[in-house]
């Protein structure tokens, strides 16, 4: 048995996506911002710290987004990861540099322009998201040129690298966050877009990272 636990959040859509592109059988709780919920002594036997995502997965609490979605790769004969370490150190590098990099960034527009909003915080802040779109200018040239000759971030078939990259880059659909000068990623996030396992993912997360 497989349970999901998240919300609005990139760290939630990247978990689902990894699901859905594995063809996993799951179940998926949306567990609330606003309520406490996630503060409470059982959600917090499956996130000790009373964060989403999280999971469960036959009887084991799992976390922290990035890991989750290696796991379900790995319990599914690696598919969207790899056997060989030196694919596998590739995937893992570019999850960590969308994690720490990139990821980083885009969230300072996601804090910026929806969650303060979302959560009563004030009104963003234009030296934050300035910030943050120099950083995005330097570092989306990477990730463009690792598209130029290939479909997807790490080669020719779509990894777990793709969908986490998915995840934190739909944020330009609902920030001022931009990628249009960066033709390979359009092309490559349209890709992404066409994909069954988009519209599934999506189901759960209506209205997308919109919280109005
Ligand atoms: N590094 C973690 C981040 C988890 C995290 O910070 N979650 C936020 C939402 S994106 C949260 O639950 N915040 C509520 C809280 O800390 O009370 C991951 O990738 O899963």
């Amino acid at each position: 048995m497989l349970k999901i636990y998240g919300n609005k959040t990139f760290n939630a859509v990247k978990a689902v996506l990894v699901a859905e592109e594995l063809g996993l059988d799951y179940e998926y709780v949306v567990i609330d911002f606003g309520s406490g919920e996630m503060k409470t002594p059982e959600y917090m036997k499956i996130h000790p710290l009373g964060k989403i995502p999280a999971m469960e997965h036959n009887g084991h609490a799992i976390f922290e987004s990035n890991n989750m979605c290696r796991y379900l790769a790995n319990i599914s004969d690696k598919k969207l990861y790899s056997d060989d370490p030196l694919q596998a150190s590739k995937i893992d590098q570019t999850v960590d540099f969308i994690a720490h990099h990139v990821g980083k960034w885009i969230t300072t527009y996601f804090f910026q322009e929806i969650a303060k909003k979302a959560f009563g915080r004030g009104e963003p802040d234009a030296a934050a998201i300035e910030e943050a779109a120099g950083f995005l200018e330097q570092q989306l040239p990477y990730l463009n040129g690792l598209l130029a000759d290939n479909d997807f971030l790490c080669g020719s078939e779509i990894s777990i690298a793709d969908c986490i990259a998915f995840a934190m880059i739909m944020a330009h659909e609902y920030t001022s966050f931009e990628i249009k000068d960066h033709k390979n990623i359009c092309r490559w996030y349209d890709q992404m877009k066409a994909r069954p396992s988009h519209e599934a993912m999506m189901k759960h997360f209506p209205g997308g990272y919109s919280f109005d």
